[in-house]
């Protein structure tokens, strides 16, 4: 008997979350329903912990607002008026618009945007793939989290794997920087926390004082988009005072010569003032990194969310290689994503597409691929993602979305934001109701979920949605009737990755938590893939791209440092940080009653000089703006980051459109955000974003319809 048909039980499950984590799971079952979710003590890495978010998981299972059954729109794009329809219905539609649109316009006029909403990737980057590459659709570029990122830690270091979770225990400095571990990364915390136990310093570089940060032995606050400067600057010192490991370099790196020369001019007095950090901290930093092994180095994700991001996690990268770390125990952690890749030509198979060379459209680009885009994006299908919160500049993002030209399915468990622009909204299953493959961009465990619970009303997966799509649409090949399991058997059986090694479907049916076989990873720096096959200080890569071949500080587009202040301040001189909060997963819980209270409201952290400067008291209503739009949130006065900066975490819903207002809706943080793209793989810039801030009072006898105050 399968899991879904016992009414009552413990099952196991993997939570599907975009979170390093990939916990176990346990789903205890009562009359076919979820009544609590807890960790699995089973799981090797996760062990039975999970975060508050997913221990209130059921509710979001089981809400009452789920979507049942699909639905077409009756009333205006954005009102969230619709009637309900049945699937063959819903399905011929779809399958009948996007044969027009191919038929008129060629399929590139149809564009699928999802994210990782559900990481199982049967669901995330399976079956959707094989449906639009074979009807010829535009090409996503799925950059919106940490491409830019990814893509400045390969140019240093060719492979996409760094330190393993249980090698960062041996550390005697552990730096987190960029990163807010204690909220989206809890087990990487606790070792943090044990390494501290066995004699680790805890560092934590930030611009502001996270959660991470409040418990660290030192926080070190930084301006926003300074970081290459001051990686720069703890490689002057060391090599200055001869803290380099000479041989390692000699023998792992390219280009150390070039970089020693390079760095003399980042002295900690001329990166202090970029960076704000003072120059004896710098040295003491450098000086506390050079002589400490094992150190590791958890590089977050919010120094690549800018401008120059791909450049700050390129440059921090290199640190390790400095002092020899890869051979002493200790590095560096990005994404430990490359060490579970599957096979991606046999689960997406890019062969059924027939024509190869058609356009890629950068997600973080979605405003203007609705707005300004030629030739016209005319057909939209949204699923696992809820771009009109997540993606930058909302308040254009939706004035594409309400394009009456537009046709626009959404694929979801709620009607989000998003699936409220639908022409048609289909029903989606919870994780919980699927079968699907499951890695971990952190941990070594690959999992296998298998449904516990019967799908909610008529609700579908999106594997099963895009089968039943393709048949309407005439796709005859083999590849649109694969069961679940002969994909995954055919994703694990990836010949181009030896850490899959002996990682099979009978296995994870079996056992559930699979390791991956990491005998490989003894000779990790024989394995670099870049084109010299070691850790690139000098990349000729970069400068094919017209980047400079060396790490080297450049400022923010839009948005200051300590050095470039006055010149670059203009009408909006705050920093704007928006980075994850603690009890939601980007939007997802920001539509569940407890995940909400324990949020309570939008915050806005505004250090005490910036609040008196504007007359703003802690606890009032104010106003974020720039010429993007406006964010109303109560602020809370407080110096957790430096003056200059201010943060708000969390991506809550907007609510109900208010049509002719684009941006206006004042509950997105994203309505400030620009869409301009990082300097490295296409990457998200959401925090290199300049705003003013003002009493919502004030802002009440305002004209201006940018938000601009009557001075500005
Ligand atoms: N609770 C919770 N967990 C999550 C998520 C969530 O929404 N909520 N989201 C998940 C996802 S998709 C991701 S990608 C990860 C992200 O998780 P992390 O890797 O932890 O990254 P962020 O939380 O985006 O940003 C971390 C920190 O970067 C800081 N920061 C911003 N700009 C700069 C800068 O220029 N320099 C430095 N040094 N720091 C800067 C921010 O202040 C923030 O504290 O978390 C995952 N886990
Ligand atoms: N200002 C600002 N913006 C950000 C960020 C930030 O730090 N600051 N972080 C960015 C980052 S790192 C990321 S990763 C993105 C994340 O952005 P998104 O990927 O859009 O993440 P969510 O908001 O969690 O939306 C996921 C949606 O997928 C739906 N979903 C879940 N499972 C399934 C399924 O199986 N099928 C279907 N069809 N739907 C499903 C959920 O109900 C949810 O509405 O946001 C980015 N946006
Ligand atoms: S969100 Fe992350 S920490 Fe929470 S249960 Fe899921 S994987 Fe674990
Ligand atoms: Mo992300």
């Amino acid at each position: 008997m399968n899991m879904t048909e016992r009414p009552s039980g413990v099952f196991p499950a993997v939570c599907p979350l975009d979170c390093p984590d990939a916990c176990g799971l346990l789903l205890h079952k009562e009359n076919g329903k979820i009544v609590k979710v807890t960790g699995n003590p089973a799981h090797p890495e996760t062990k039975g912990a999970i975060c508050n978010k997913v221990r209130n998981m059921a509710e979001r299972v089981h809400h009452p607002q789920r979507l049942l059954y699909p639905m077409r729109r009756s009333g205006p794009k954005g009102s969230g008026e619709f009637v309900r329809i049945s699937w063959p219905e819903a399905i011929s539609e779809i399958a009948d618009r996007f044969q027009a649109l191919s038929a008129e316009h060629g399929p590139q006029s149809i564009l699928p945007y999802s994210f990782y909403g559900n990481m199982g990737v049967l669901n995330a980057e399976g079956m959707d793939r094989r449906f639009f590459g074979r009807l010829g659709a535009s090409k996503l570029e799925y950059t919106i989290c940490n491409s830019a990122g990814n893509a400045g830690w390969r140019y240093t270091m060719g492979f996409g794997g760094g330190s393993s979770p249980q090698d960062t225990l041996n550390a005697k400095l552990f730096i987190v920087w960029g990163g807010n571990i204690v909220s989206t990364s809890m087990h990487q915390a606790v070792l943090m926390e044990q390494a501290r136990k066995n004699g680790a310093t805890v560092v934590v570089i930030d611009v502001h004082k996270n959660l991470t940060g409040r418990r660290a032995d030192w926080f070190v606050p930084l301006h926003p988009g300074t970081d290459t400067a001051l990686a720069l600057g703890l490689m002057h010192v060391l090599f200055e005072r001869g803290l380099t490991d000479v041989d390692f370099l000699r023998e792992h790196t390219v280009g150390h010569a070039e970089l020693r020369e390079h760095v003399r001019a980042y002295t900690p007095e001329r990166v202090s003032r970029i960076t704000g950090v003072p120059a004896e901290d710098i040295v003491r930093l450098a000086l506390m990194y050079g002589e400490t092994s094992p150190s590791h180095i958890h590089i977050g994700n919010g120094l690549q969310h800018h401008d120059n991001g791909g450049m700050a996690v390129r440059t921090v990268s290199c640190l390790p290689a400095l002092t020899g770390q890869w051979s002493r125990g200790g590095g560096a952690f990005k994404s430990n994503g490359a060490y579970a890749s599957l096979n991606d030509d046999a689960l997406q198979r890019p062969d059924l597409r027939p024509d190869p060379g058609v356009r890629k459209i950068n997600m973080n680009a979605l405003a203007d691929a609705l707005l300004t885009l030629e030739p016209k994006v005319r057909g939209l299908f949204v699923f696992g993602s809820n771009p009109a919160v997540v993606a930058p500049e909302s308040g254009r993002v939706r004035e594409g979305l309400r394009r009456e030209d537009l046709f626009t399915v959404v694929h979801e468990l709620f009607l989000t934001d998003t699936a409220k622009y639908a022409d048609i909204v289909l029903p989606a299953t919870s994780s919980f109701e699927n079968t699907d493959l499951y890695t971990s961009y952190w941990h070594h465990y690959v999992q296998l979920q298998q449904p516990v619970i019967e799908p909610a009303g008529e609700s579908k997966s999106n594997f099963d949605t895009f089968k039943l799509l393709a048949e309407a649409m005439g796709f005859e090949e083999e590849a649109f009737r694969e069961s679940e399991e002969a994909v995954i058997a055919a994703a694990l059986d990836n010949p181009d990755n030896p850490y899959l090694n002996g990682v099979t479907l009978e296995r994870l049916e079996q056992e559930r938590f699979v390791e991956l076989d990491m005998a490989p990873k003894a000779d990790y720096l024989k394995r670099l893939t870049t084109p010299s096959g070691k850790i690139e200080l000098y990349s000729r890569q970069l400068q094919d791209l017209g980047l400079p071949a060396l790490p080297t500080y450049l400022p923010l587009e839009e948005g200051f440092d300590g050095e470039n202040r006055p010149e670059r301040q203009g009408r909006y001189p705050l920093m704007f940080i928006s980075p994850p909060n603690h009890n939601f997963l980007n939007s997802t819980f920001a539509n569940v009653g407890k995940h909400q209270a324990m949020e309570k409201e939008p915050l806005l952290q505004i250090h005490p000089v910036d609040a008196e400067r504007r007359g703003i008291e802690d606890g009032e209503v104010v106003e974020a703006y720039n010429d993007r739009g406006v964010y109303r949130l109560k602020a809370v006065v407080t110096d957790l980051m430096l003056p200059g900066t201010v943060v708000s975490q969390g991506l809550w819903w907007a609510g109900p459109d208010s049509p002719g207002a684009a941006g206006h809706s004042k509950r997105l943080a994203n309505a400030l955000t620009s869409s301009r793209i990082a300097d490295m793989g296409g990457g998200a810039t959401f925090f290199s974003t300049t705003v003013e801030i003002r009493r919502a009072e004030a802002a009440a006898d305002s004209t201006s319809p940018t938000g601009a105050t009557k001075e500005g």
